[in-house]
């Protein structure tokens, strides 16, 4: 293979190595501690002022399924704040105006992650890429990324609802960053793209045991924040996150290729509640 070849390929297929992707919702997770005892030195009226206007801030776009907002366990944070936006330009201007609320004095980020909705497509990219090899046409040509691209195209308009979804109403999220290893002896990105398309279908398997009982929404973040993808999981019952992710380390492409990083647990917290949490309570 020439250098000026610009096609990503592997030594054992001909091939392009990269799966074919769609990119929907722009996505923010912001991670805070509170400062209870700055809080807690506020009068009541000054209190409920504050959470009223906080409460104003988030209230539209929760409407809109655009930011919800989570009381998290543990010591990584107190509030986790789910922003899903059009575009990275509207994410920040939604963090723009959470930095100018009253609310913010109290707010003391711990972490965040930016991301975008990701659907990988290898079923499709690996039949389409074969169809088309075995066509004779060559990676790269007019002719290829015109096909490429009406797959894309067609992909785009089926796939909508994926792309651009409502935060879910679940009660908990699960949230946590990932890789996929890239070790001098196990590395996910020099296998071919048939071998990953056959274990992302096994894992696709045993994630649809879980339909109805947990929603998956995986961002893509390469190029974006620290690791390559994120997983969002929202359920009704927090145990199907261990059910799930116990299940899913016995997977070829976890138990060999993923690298996990910190795990964020919250509770939804609906804003019009804000008010009861900023009092000590956990709204039901
Ligand atoms: O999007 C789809 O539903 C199609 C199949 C599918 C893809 C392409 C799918 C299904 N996932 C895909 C991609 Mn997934 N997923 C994770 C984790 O804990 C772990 O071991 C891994 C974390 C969980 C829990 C999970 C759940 N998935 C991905 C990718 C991108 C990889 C790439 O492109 O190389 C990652 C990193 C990832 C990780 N996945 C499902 C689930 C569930 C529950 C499903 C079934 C969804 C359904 O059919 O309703």
């Amino acid at each position: 293979m020439s250098s000026s070849n610009a096609v990503v390929q592997t030594v054992s297929t001909e091939l392009p190595a990269m799966p074919l992707t769609l990119e929907g919702l722009s996505v923010l997770h912001q991670m805070f501690r509170f400062r209870w005892p700055e809080w807690c030195k506020l009068d009541s009226s000054r209190q409920a002022d504050i959470a009223r206007e906080a409460a104003v801030v988030f209230a539209a776009s929760e409407e809109l399924g655009q930011t919800a907002v989570y009381s998290m366990l543990g010591h990584k944070g107190d509030l986790m704040i789910v922003h899903f936006r059009d575009s990275f330009d509207e994410l920040n201007a939604a963090e723009l105006q959470l930095n100018r609320a009253a609310l913010q004095d109290f707010l003391e980020p711990m972490h965040s992650y930016l991301s975008v909705i990701e659907l990988g497509l290898y079923d499709s990219s690996v039949k389409l890429f074969r169809q088309l090899a075995d066509r004779g046409v060559k990676p790269l040509s007019k002719e290829w990324n015109e096909a490429v691209e009406e797959t894309l195209e067609r992909q785009r308009e089926a796939m909508r609802p994926r792309l651009y979804p409502r935060i879910p109403d679940s009660r908990y999220l699960c949230f946590y960053p990932m890789d996929r290893k890239r070790g001098e002896v196990k590395n996910w990105y020099l296998l071919p793209i048939e071998e990953r398309q056959r274990q992302m279908e096994e894992h696709g398997m045993v994630g649809r045991r879980y339909a109805g009982k947990v929603q998956q929404i995986i961002t893509g973040s390469i190029g974006f924040d620290d690791w390559e993808w994120g997983v969002d999981l929202f359920a009704p019952d927090p145990l199907v996150f261990k059910k799930l992710i116990y299940e899913m380390r016995f997977d070829e492409v976890s138990a060999v290729y993923a690298i996990f990083g910190q795990f964020f647990l919250g509770v939804r917290l609906p804003v019009q509640k804000l008010d009861e949490w900023l009092s000590g309570r956990l709204p039901k």
